[in-house]
């Protein structure tokens, strides 16, 4: 006999709120799994059970309100609400444009303390929101209940701002109750926790930026890494704490050999080593094996400066796949904010799994730049919208006081203040504490010394010195 939760979760299965295949999450991520309870409004005493199941799994026993989140929470909260006789709260997704403009609908008192209930749980992004909003009412709101816990990080990151979510089930419990009432196979089980496993949601952050908690400018590169799952951030904020170094070298050269050489050089002082593969006249696969080998030698990251800027199908054919197939070998990449979104969701459809990232061109050092303050402000809610796959930006000013960004600063020499072609410099100091830069970007100031090796262990230091001196003061 199948318990109440197993027969729920096979029930699920069959009107097709599980289903399984190949699916395009909302934040452009594929996914083996979709899982969507819209559907159960068609299914009124499923939805009972759903709403019996979710108040069972409440993290307290008393509230005195509750508030269902547009829009799967909204008919859930409504059979909680009417079988326990709570009083229920709606939050809007948008606020309506005429009348009121509340988000929130309902009569509350200040003070009162409130449950949300949510479907599902990735990232935690949504029940943050809805969180901020009730708090901004001046209710109580500590705790959420949802019905399927992704197991993607957002419990997690939710925990960390001091929201307790409480699931019915998670990912891992339904594949094996579906796997008990032979509903799926163990392969399709296996893919579906191995890709949950390797998909971990960015961490959210909205409070503590606006609260002025923790300012990226004033924290340390260890503490931030806790303030993110994006996997190649957290391995770069290691690795910068680790190798107490901010540096990377633009390998700006055009022979295969050289590069290398010069990799196996600067290696042991850099935290990234930047490439523009298609300068190289010799280019083979080869080159970048052995580049990732001298890469994991020195514990450094690689960075393809592509600067992607087309829409999102073509540049998922540029990135994986072409001559360079620079999926395959670089941990990060850039990209322009111009075509929209759609150049990050099509970055990240490609990387299947592997951790990746890319950083948003917002401003650049060259002279005559047409980026705009509008501009770098659309930059920086792009980031704050994709940040499973944004690692922060390329940008010449404090653009973001976000801690999970990471902010990247080329045009960097000292004792030069220009090219003739327009590159502009700064030195390293300046770069880390007038402009904000976390990670200072070296080309010919290393590359065209007569010491490359000696070149970059000077600039590490001057630029890591900078960064302590700007978190201590
Ligand atoms: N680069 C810039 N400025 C920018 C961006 C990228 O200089 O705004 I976006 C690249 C170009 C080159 C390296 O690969 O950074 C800087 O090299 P030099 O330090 O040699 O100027």
């Amino acid at each position: 006999m199948a318990s109440k939760l197993e027969q729920c979760v096979l029930d699920l299965f069959k009107i097709g709120v599980v289903k399984f295949g190949d699916f395009t999450l909302k934040s452009g991520m594929k996914s083996p799994i979709y899982f969507d309870l819209r559907m159960i409004i068609s299914f009124p005493k499923l939805m009972e059970t759903v709403g019996e199941l979710m108040w069972e799994a409440r993290p307290r026993n008393d509230y005195d309100l509750i508030c269902g989140v547009a829009y799967t929470g909204l008919p859930i909260a409504t059979v909680i609400s009417t079988k326990q006789d709570l009083p229920m709260l709606i939050r809007r997704k948008e606020a309506k444009g005429y009348g009121t403009k509340k988000l929130v609908e309902g009569n509350y008192a200040e003070g009162q303390s409130c449950l949300m209930i949510e479907d599902v749980i990735v990232s935690g992004s949504s029940v943050f929101d809805t969180a901020e909003t009730l708090k901004d009412l001046e209710l109580d709101v500590k705790d959420a209940v949802v019905f399927l816990d992704r197991e993607q990080g957002g419990a997690a990151n939710l925990k960390s701002m001091g929201i307790n979510v409480k699931s019915v089930i998670n990912m891992t419990e339904m594949m094996a109750i579906l796997l008990k009432f032979n509903s799926i196979t163990q392969k399709v089980s296996d893919s579906v926790i191995d890709f949950v496993k390797k998909n971990i949601a960015s961490s959210l952050k909205k409070k503590v930026e606006s609260d002025g908690i923790m300012d990226r400018l004033k924290c340390t590169f260890e503490s931030r890494e806790s303030t993110t799952v994006q996997p190649v951030s957290r391995k770069l904020f290691n690795i910068m704490s680790a190798k107490q170094s901010n540096l990377c070298v633009a390998a700006d050269v055009t022979k295969s050999a050289e590069l290398l050489s010069l990799a196996e050089k600067v290696g042991p002082y850099i935290c990234l080593l930047k490439t523009h593969i298609d300068i190289l006249s010799d280019f083979s696969t080869e080159v970048v094996e052995e580049l990732k080998n001298i890469a994991v030698k020195h514990n450094f990251l690689i960075f393809e400066d592509r600067k992607f800027g087309d829409i999102g199908n073509t540049v998922a054919t540029q990135y994986s796949g072409g001559p360079f197939n620079i999926v395959d070998w670089a941990d990060l990449v850039t990209v322009h904010g111009l075509p929209g979104d759609g150049v990050i969701k099509g970055l990240g459809s490609c990387a299947s799994g592997q951790p990746r990232g890319c950083i948003i061109v917002s401003q650049m050092s060259s002279s005559g730049t047409l980026t705009s303050d509008e501009y770098i402000k659309g930059c920086c809610k792009m980031a704050e919208e994709n940040a499973h796959f944004v690692i922060g930006f390329v940008a010449q000013s404090n653009i973001s006081k976000d801690p999970r960004f990471i902010v990247f600063t080329p045009g960097v020499q000292s004792g030069c203040t220009s090219d003739v072609l327009g590159q502009q410099y700064v030195t390293p100091r300046a770069a880390v504490l007038e402009r904000g830069a976390d990670v200072v970007i070296v080309g010919r100031g290393i590359t065209k010394s007569d010491d490359p090796c000696s070149a970059a262990k000077h600039y590490k230091e001057e630029a890591f010195k900078a960064y302590q001196e700007r978190i201590t003061s």
